[in-house]
């Protein structure tokens, strides 16, 4: 049985398949979380990471997880919040992609941090439906497939906001 899981904590501490990365468009590091995977996983991830040639927005790459507990970084890039028409259905793309390529590479169970809502500037209420009615949906469509999906909060307040739109959902 598939499931959804809340976390609050570091998704570098994560044993599972996949952690997703919040990560920019040269996937060659930054700041959040992306800063925080590339210093728990070591040097090869940003050389396998240099062979990738970058990342649309929307898209996503899967590398190793060389010193990270999790065997693999799923790394996509969430819009630049803008007000645009454009940014909810780019946010959606990154946690439907995440979660096609994880299936592709017959992954199980990923972590996902809050896309877009650090540095990014999306709307932490906003995003945290996007991300809760696309990833529903994803299972709902992969009905046969076993995933687990873990969303990590960073902080007790952002976990709070995943509560209150979870409720609102069901
Ligand atoms: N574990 C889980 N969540 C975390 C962690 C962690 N260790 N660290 C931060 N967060 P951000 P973005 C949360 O800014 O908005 C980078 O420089 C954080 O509280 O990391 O998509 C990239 O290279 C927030 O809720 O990502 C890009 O340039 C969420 O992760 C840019 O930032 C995302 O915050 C991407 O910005």
């Amino acid at each position: 049985m598939s499931s959804i899981k809340y976390h609050s904590g570091d998704i570098t501490k994560l044993k599972v398949d996949a952690i997703v990365n919040a990560a920019n468009t040269s996937l060659l590091g930054g700041g959040g979380v992306d800063g925080a995977i590339h210093r728990a996983a070591g040097p090869g991830l940003l050389d396998e990471c240099r062979t990738l040639h970058g990342c649309r927005t929307g898209e996503a790459k899967i590398t190793g997880g060389y010193n990270l507990p999790a065997a693999h970084v799923i790394h996509t890039v969430g819009p630049i919040y803008g007000g645009r028409t454009s940014d909810p259905e780019d946010l959606r793309n990154c946690y439907w992609n995440s979660l096609e390529v994880a299936k592709a590479n017959d992954l199980h169970s990923i972590a996902f941090p809050g896309i877009s809502t650090g540095v990014y500037g999306y709307p932490k209420k906003d995003a945290a439906r996007i991300a809760l009615t696309t990833v529903m949906e994803w299972l709902e469509k992969n009905a046969g497939y076993e995933m687990d999906i873990t969303i990590v909060n960073f902080n007790e307040a952002d976990y709070l906001v995943y509560q209150t739109v979870a409720a609102e959902l069901t």
